[in-house]
């Protein structure tokens, strides 16, 4: 038998997966499992990605030709393989791992993330495609009644873990002077998305202050004018507290100190009225993390 025959009967095995679950999910017949598992066939490369990224393991565990299951992070700092995703493979990855933490298996979790680091997945796919798609499925769980509150806290605390890990990765070698001031409104829990949007903007060259959600005004006044903020990025999710975001982009442009600051809004609400955001006097508005880049260069008249 070989090393990958055996490994992958091992994993599988292990894992409680029948061969049908894990044909279905690699979008193969079950024939082909029962092959590869006897060692009469062998998986191309992509296939090959993909049984590593579902089991959570490095190629070379699965092979058999070592017994490190899953490599530490400062090896992945140095390794860059450069793997090119496709629209599919991320969605795959997206359903694997909310698999994982839905199961309790946040390790194998974690790993399956750091591994894709490591493959050389971008910052920007990883947040948009697999941690935005997977989050929104998890909404929709939880709309349909298939998926707990409970449940529904505990993937995105755990999603926010994992995205804490991954800050030494937002290095670029550009730097804007220009500080962005991040925040959600009163009330309003959800800031996944905006924490997004400030390491992308991060990543592209500012220096961001992400302060999360239910900040008084007058403290948000106070840092735009402390930190010389160019941008104020504001976010919302919930469609009642849009005049939330109305009345802090009212209270900022009033401000004397604060004439220079342009503000821009995202979340939900704007994403589905394409006209709120000038209705509520902000000066920009994007409907993705990756999209706000370019607004906030042209807010600011670089890049
Ligand atoms: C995780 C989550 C929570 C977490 C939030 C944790 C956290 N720290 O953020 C918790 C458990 C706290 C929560 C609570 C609630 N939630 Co909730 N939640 C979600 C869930 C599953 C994911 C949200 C998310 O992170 N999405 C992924 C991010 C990346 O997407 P995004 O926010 O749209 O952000 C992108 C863009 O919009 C944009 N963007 C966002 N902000 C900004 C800002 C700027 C400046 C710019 C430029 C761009 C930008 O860029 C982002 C990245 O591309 C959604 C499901 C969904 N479809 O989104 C429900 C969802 C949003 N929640 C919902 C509800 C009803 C609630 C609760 C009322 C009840 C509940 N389920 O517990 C409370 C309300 C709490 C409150 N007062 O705010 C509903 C809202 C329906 C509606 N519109 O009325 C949803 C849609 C679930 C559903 N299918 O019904 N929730």
């Amino acid at each position: 038998m070989s090393g990958l025959a055996f490994r992958l009967k091992e994993l599988r095995k292990s894992r409680k997966i029948s061969q049908k679950i894990l044909a279905g999910e690699l979008g193969v017949a079950q024939t082909t499992i029962a092959n590869y598992e006897q060692g009469t066939r062998f998986p191309d490369e992509r296939v090959l990605h993909m049984l590593a990224d579902y089991f959570g393991v490095t190629m070379d565990y699965l092979l058999g030709r070592n017994d490190v299951i899953n490599v530490s992070r400062d090896s992945q700092l140095t390794a860059g393989v450069n793997y090119e995703y496709s629209k599919e493979d991320m969605k795959f990855l997206a359903r694997h791992y909310m698999e994982l933490v839905l199961s309790g298996d946040k390790q194998t979790a974690n790993s399956l993330i750091m591994n894709e680091i490591k493959k050389g997945i971008k910052i920007e796919d990883l947040y948009l495609h697999v941690f935005e798609h997977a989050l929104k499925q998890i909404g929709a769980l939880w709309e349909s009644g298939q998926l707990d509150v409970a449940s529904e806290h505990y993937f995105s605390n755990f999603t926010i873990t994992v995205m804490n890990q991954l800050y030494s990765y937002l290095n670029n070698q550009t730097r804007y002077p220009y500080n962005v001031i991040l925040v959600s409104v009163n009330g309003e829990l959800h800031n996944i998305g905006l924490r997004m949007v400030s390491d992308l903007l991060e990543m592209a060259g500012f220096k961001t202050y992400f302060l999360g959600s239910n900040l008084p005004t007058q403290s948000i006044i106070k840092t735009l004018e402390e930190k010389h903020a160019g941008i104020l990025a504001v976010s919302a999710t919930m469609d009642y507290h849009v005049n939330a975001v109305r009345d802090l982009i009212t209270a900022v442009k009033r401000e004397e100190g604060c004439r220079e600051v342009k503000i821009m809004v995202g979340g939900a609400p704007f994403n589905l009225d394409r006209s709120l955001w000038k209705e509520v006097g902000a000066d920009g508005y994007s409907s993705s993390a990756e999209e706000a880049v370019t607004v906030a260069k042209n807010l600011l008249g670089v890049g």
